[in-house]
């Protein structure tokens, strides 16, 4: 069977003026589009054909031969959590636990976010920006290209593209200023919490 892209669950306006209609048409309707319809290519009749997301991820990673897969069942899988990442009126308070969480391993709020910001400012090139759980405890963490924190063993909560695609329409070249937007403005905390319940 396969895979298909879910609708964006909001409307192409509903997210701005932080990122535009014209964004998500390109970013969900083409990029996340491609990543999906050439992984479907990539793996009709081999042995990944009806396997999940998850284990075709950890059936490519590393390996050369299967590099191409890698790379669009990691884009899939992370355009498939980056459109719940955010939502319509998104930033605010942290949900309680997961806020003592973050206070407990980062200081405060203020630290895990400037941290977030500064590694997708510092990711070279293209890739994201994450905040995952690790045996127990949250780090920030940077990944290049289509690299997911399942590769590392680390569970994902929140994940920023920093592809050009992502933010070049809306902020040109000010990547950070799009970083900023996203963790203030635009982060589904409910969503972020959830993961972070299954995880803990
Ligand atoms: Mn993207």
């Amino acid at each position: 069977m396969a895979f298909e892209l879910a609708p964006l669950p909001y409307g192409y306006e509903a997210l701005q003026p932080y990122m535009s209609k014209e964004t998500l048409e390109y970013h969900h309707d083409k990029h996340h589009q491609t990543y999906i319809t050439t992984l479907n290519g990539l793996i009709e009749g081999t042995e990944l054909a009806g396997k999940s997301l998850e284990e075709i991820c950890a059936a490519s990673y590393g390996d050369a031969a299967k590099q191409g897969i890698y790379n669009n069942a990691g884009q899939a899988w992370n355009h498939n959590h980056f459109w719940h990442w955010m939502k319509p009126d998104g930033g605010g308070s942290v949900p309680d636990e997961l806020e003592k969480k973050i206070i407990e391993d980062f200081g405060s709020v203020d630290a895990m976010k400037a941290a977030f910001i500064e590694a997708g400012k510092t990711q070279f090139g293209s890739g994201w920006a994450w905040l995952v759980m690790d045996g127990g405890k949250l780090e920030v963490m940077k990944t290049p290209n289509a690299v997911n924190p399942m590769a590392h063993g680390k569970t994902a909560l929140l994940g920023c593209d920093v592809w050009e695609h992502s933010y070049y329409i809306d902020y040109r070249n000010a990547r950070p200023k799009y970083l900023e937007a996203f963790v203030n403005d635009l982060v589904n905390w409910d969503y972020v919490a959830e993961l972070f319940a299954k995880a803990a």
